[in-house]
């Protein structure tokens, strides 16, 4: 039976191993004022798949870390779009950003791609 034990742990670590393969950390801007919309943010983000997120008042950077094999990169920046907040890949609708709250009438810019 000893001889079993360290091929458990082999197998332990190698599952562990896929399952960090599969998370991906990304940070990207997300248009925002103030603790309102960091609380807005992050519970938009409080899904299934992502198992981090944290957007940041002063420099306006969202932290994510999602597996990618529940939720794409891209469907992250659209659930903050629906929301009202414009990022880096993705712009609100104005309807959308109308529907904030008045402290949380960031300014829009057109560089979004
Ligand atoms: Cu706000």
């Amino acid at each position: 039976m000893k001889s079993i034990k360290p091929l458990f742990l082999i197998f332990f670590l190698f599952c562990s191993f896929i399952s960090n393969a599969q998370n991906k950390k990304i940070s990207f801007l997300v248009n925002g004022m103030c603790g309102m919309c960091e609380d807005r943010i992050e519970n938009a983000l409080d899904i299934k798949g992502i198992s981090f997120a944290s957007w940041n008042q002063e420099t306006k950077i969202c932290n994510v870390t999602f597996n990618m094999k529940k939720v794409s990169e891209k469907e992250i920046h659209q659930l903050l779009a629906k929301i009202g907040h414009d990022t880096q890949k993705c712009k609100a609708t104005d309807e959308a950003y109308n529907s904030l709250h008045q402290c949380c009438h960031y300014k829009r810019t057109d560089n979004i791609e």
